[in-house]
C-alpha cells in the first residue's frame, strides 16, 4: 500500500460553501486528486476476489448491467484486511485533517459497483445515478475501467449540495459545464471525498470494457460529533433476493451495534473526564447525551425501520458538528 498523501482538489470553499461547512466538519477538503494507493498487481488481485462475490451482487431490474455486491468486507478478508489497515485510516486523517476510523458499521466498511458495460449496443451505459453518500468520508478505488477512456470516469458537481438538489428537481439533469470529470488513470489509483457534502456519480460510458469501483466508508474517530449514518445499506427498489432479505435482516444489530459503540466512545469521556464539582443536573445533561444514540436506536428499532433522509438531514443541518460538548 502506498502512503502517498493525496493533494486537495477541491476545498468546500472553491465549490462555494461558506466557512462554517468548515468549521462544522472540520475539514476544508472536498475531493482529493487522484492519487495512487495500490500498485497494479494488488488492485487485479483484488479484481479476481471480485469476481468470486459477483454471486452475491444486488441488481436493479431498471439497470440489469449494474451490479452492487454490499459488505464486501464480510464476504472478503482480503478487503476487510485492506480497509482496516492502520496505514490507510493514519493516511486518510491525515488528508480530511482529523482523525478517522473504518465506519463502525462493517457492512459499511466497502461495496463494490460493477458495471458489465460490454454489452453489445451503440447507446452510452446508464453508469449510476448522481447522489451524495451517507458517510462523511469516503474513498473510492480503480479496481478497472475509471480511467474515463470511454467514459465511466468518477464525476462530481462543482457546486454545493443543495444548488445540485434543486437543478435536479428542477430539470432532471446538472449542466455539463459544472460536472467534472476525475478519471482515475489506473487501477489502484482512489479519490478520497466527504461525500456527503459533494453530488456525484460515476459517469455515462460507451460499451467498453467491465468497470469496477470500490468504495470504502470511514468515520470521525470522536463519537461527540452527531452521527449521520442512518445504516440505509439496502437501497430502496433492489428486489427481495436472498441477499436483499440477508441484508435487510442483520442491519438493525449492525445499527445497535454502531450506536453500542458511540456510546462506549461517550461513556469513556465521561468517565475520564473532571467533573467532580459539577451539579447534578449537568452530571444528568452529561449521561443524557451519552445515552442520547442509545435511545435514538431504540426508538428506530422499536418503529421497525431506520429512518435514512432524517437522520442525513438533522446531520447536514447540525450547528454543532465538531463542537466538543460543553460542561
Ligand atoms: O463508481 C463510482 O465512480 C462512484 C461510486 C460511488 O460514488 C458510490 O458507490 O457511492
Ligand atoms: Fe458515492
Amino acid at each position: 500500500m502506498s502512503t502517498e498523501l493525496p493533494s486537495t482538489l477541491r476545498t468546500f470553499e472553491s465549490i462555494g460553501y461558506g466557512p462554517e461547512l468548515q468549521q462544522r466538519v472540520g475539514s476544508n477538503l472536498a475531493i482529493s486528486e487522484p492519487f495512487r494507493l495500490l500498485n497494479r498487481a494488488d488492485a487485479e488481485y483484488l479484481d479476481s476476489c471480485i469476481v468470486d462475490l459477483e454471486k452475491f451482487a444486488i441488481r436493479n431490474d431498471s439497470n440489469p448491467r449494474r451490479a452492487v455486491v454490499r459488505g464486501a468486507a464480510y464476504r472478503s478478508t482480503d478487503i476487510r484486511r485492506l480497509f482496516s489497515d492502520e496505514r490507510l485510516t493514519q493516511l486518510l486523517s491525515r488528508t480530511v485533517g482529523y482523525e478517522v476510523v473504518p465506519s463502525t458499521l462493517p457492512h459499511q466498511m466497502a461495496h463494490i459497483n460493477i458495471m458489465d458495460a460490454d454489452k453489445p449496443g451503440s447507446e452510452d451505459v446508464d453508469t449510476g445515478n448522481w447522489h451524495i453518500d451517507q458517510n462523511p468520508v469516503v474513498l473510492v478505488l480503480n479496481i478497472a475501467g475509471m480511467d474515463g477512456g470511454t467514459g465511466g470516469a468518477f464525476q462530481f458537481f462543482d457546486g454545493t449540495r443543495d444548488e445540485s438538489m434543486e437543478l435536479l428537481s428542477r430539470h432532471g439533469k446538472l449542466p455539463d459545464s459544472r460536472c467534472v470529470d476525475i478519471p482515475l488513470p489506473e487501477p489502484g489509483y482512489g479519490v478520497v471525498i466527504h461525500g456527503a457534502f459533494v453530488m456525484h456519480r460515476a459517469s455515462p460510458m460507451a460499451p467498453g470494457p467491465r468497470r469496477v469501483s470500490l468504495v470504502s466508508a470511514f468515520e470521525p474517530s470522536d463519537p461527540s460529533r452527531p452521527d449521520m449514518n442512518p445504516n440505509r445499506f439496502v437501497a430502496d427498489g433492489y428486489g427481495d433476493d436472498q441477499n436483499g432479505v440477508a441484508e435487510r435482516q442483520t442491519r438493525a444489530f449492525e445499527y445497535a451495534r454502531h450506536k453500542a459503540w458511540r456510546m462506549m466512545g461517550m461513556l469513556d469521556k465521561f468517565v475520564s473526564a473532571d467533573l467532580w464539582e459539577a451539579s447534578p443536573d449537568e452530571l444528568v445533561a452529561h449521561l443524557a447525551r451519552c445515552m442520547q444514540d442509545g435511545l435514538q436506536c431504540a426508538s428506530a428499532l422499536q418503529m421497525g425501520e431506520v429512518e435514512p433522509r432524517a437522520a442525513l438531514v438533522q446531520y447536514l443541518n447540525d450547528t454543532s458538528v465538531g463542537s466538543e460538548p460543553k460542561s
